[in-house]
C-alpha cells in the first residue's frame, strides 16, 4: 500500500533533515508523527518514528541533565506566571497579545522548544508570562517543570475548539501531578497539600481560541463535562476577546498589593509601587525599601487606606493595595 505522505509530512522530514541538535531533531520527528497520515501503509513508518523518537528523548534528557538549570527564566517584576499546556492549544499566542515578546506561532505542534518570557502591563506594574514549550504524554521537556514549579502562578491554556479539550484539560493536570504539582484556585490561601512533597500552585484555566465557538456551544459542552476546582476564563488570542482583562487576573494570582514610598516633606514616587503580599504590614514594607528602615523606623505615616491623610499608623497596621506610606527613621 503506497504512503501517500502529505506536504505537510515532506516539510516536517525537510526540517528533520537540516535539525542540528538532538532536540531539534526530536521536535522534527514527533512533528512528522503527527502529521503523517495514519493508515497502514505507513505502518512501519510510523513505527520507525516512534523508536526514533525515543531513543532521541534518552539522548536529550541526558543533556538536559547536564545543562542544569539553565532554561529556568530568571523572575523579573511583580511575578512569574507560566503558560501550560498540550501543543498547540495556543500559549504563545497570549503571550504575544500580552505582551512585548515575539515567540514562533504556527499551526503545529511543538513549536515552542524554549521558555520565552514577556511582561505583562497591570496597572503601574509589571507581571512577567514564561511561555513553556508544551506538555503532553508524547514528551515533555523536563525543564518545563523547573519553571512551572519555581512559577508564582499558572495560566492552563486548553484549546477549547480541539476534539476533546476536557480529556486535554485532563491530562494536563495528570502530567502535572505526576510530577508533584497541584494546580489550586487563585483564591486559595492554605497550601496544604494531600501528599508531603507537592506542590501547589494558583492557577486558571484559560478556553482559548473562542472565536471558535460562535454560538457558544463548545464551552456550554465543556462547562458541563469538565471536572474542575479552578475558575474558567475564556478568550480568543485572535480578536483579543477577554485579553483586556487577563492582567487584573494575574494580579489577583498574585496576592500582592502595590505600596508607594514617600520620603519626608516631598512628593510619593507614585512610578514604581512596591509589591508586598497582601496581608503585609508597616514594618514588612519597611524591610522591602530598606534593611535600614526595617532596623531604625521611628514613624510611619499613610496616605490612601487611612483614616485621614498623613495618619501616624503602627508597626503592624496592615497595608492595602494603593496605598502610600511615609517612612521616617
Ligand atoms: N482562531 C484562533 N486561532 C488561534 C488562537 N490562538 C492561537 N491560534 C492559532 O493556533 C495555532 C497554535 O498557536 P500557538 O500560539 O503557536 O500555540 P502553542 O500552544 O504555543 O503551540 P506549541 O508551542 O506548539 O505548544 C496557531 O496557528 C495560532 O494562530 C485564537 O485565539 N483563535
Ligand atoms: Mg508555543
Amino acid at each position: 500500500m503506497p504512503a501517500n505522505l502529505t506536504p505537510d509530512y515532506i516539510n516536517a522530514e525537510k526540517e528533520y533533515k537540516a535539525a542540528k541538535t538532538p532536540e531539534e531533531k526530536l521536535v522534527c520527528l514527533q512533528r512528522m508523527l503527527s502529521v503523517i497520515p495514519k493508515h497502514k501503509g505507513t505502518d512501519k513508518l510510523q513505527a520507525d518514528l516512534k523508536k526514533r523518537i525515543s531513543q532521541l528523548k534518552v539522548t536529550c534528557e541526558q543533556r538536559t541533565r547536564k545543562k542544569g538549570p539553565s532554561y529556568r527564566i530568571r523572575p523579573e517584576g511583580a511575578g512569574q506566571i507560566a503558560l501550560v499546556g498540550p501543543p498547540n492549544s495556543g500559549k504563545s499566542s497570549i503571550l504575544k497579545a500580552l505582551t512585548h515578546a515575539e515567540p514562533e506561532i504556527a499551526d503545529y505542534p511543538f513549536t515552542t522548544r524554549e521558555p520565552i518570557p514577556g511582561m505583562a502591563h497591570y496597572k503601574d506594574i509589571q507581571i512577567q508570562l514564561v511561555d513553556l514549550p508544551p506538555i503532553s504524554k508524547e514528551h515533555c521537556e523536563t525543564f518545563v517543570f523547573d519553571n512551572i514549579k519555581g512559577a508564582d502562578g499558572l495560566l492552563l491554556v486548553i484549546d477549547l475548539s480541539a476534539a476533546d479539550p476536557v480529556e486535554d484539560y485532563e491530562q494536563v493536570v495528570e502530567i502535572l501531578e505526576s510530577r508533584r504539582i497541584v494546580p489550586v484556585p487563585p483564591e486559595t490561601l492554605d497550601f496544604a497539600v494531600e501528599r508531603p512533597g507537592d506542590v501547589a500552585i494558583r492557577s486558571i484555566l484559560l478556553l482559548t481560541k473562542c472565536d471558535l465557538d460562535v454560538d457558544g456551544e463548545l464551552l456550554t459542552l465543556i462547562q458541563e463535562m469538565i471536572d474542575t476546582p479552578l475558575p474558567l476564563v475564556v478568550i480568543s488570542a485572535e480578536t483579543k476577546t477577554g485579553i483586556e482583562e487577563l492582567p487584573a487576573k494575574l494580579f489577583e494570582m498574585l496576592h500582592i498589593i502595590r505600596v508607594y514610598s514617600k520620603q519626608p516633606g516631598k512628593s510619593p514616587d507614585m512610578e514604581a509601587p512596591f509589591t508586598i503580599p497582601i496581608g503585609a504590614n508597616v514594618m514588612d514594607f519597611a524591610g522591602v525599601v530598606h534593611k535600614d528602615f526595617a532596623e531604625h523606623l521611628k514613624s510611619a505615616r499613610l496616605w490612601g487606606s487611612s483614616k485621614f491623610d498623613g495618619q501616624i499608623v503602627q508597626r503592624d497596621h496592615i497595608l492595602q493595595d494603593g496605598d502610600i506610606l511615609e517612612l521616617s527613621i
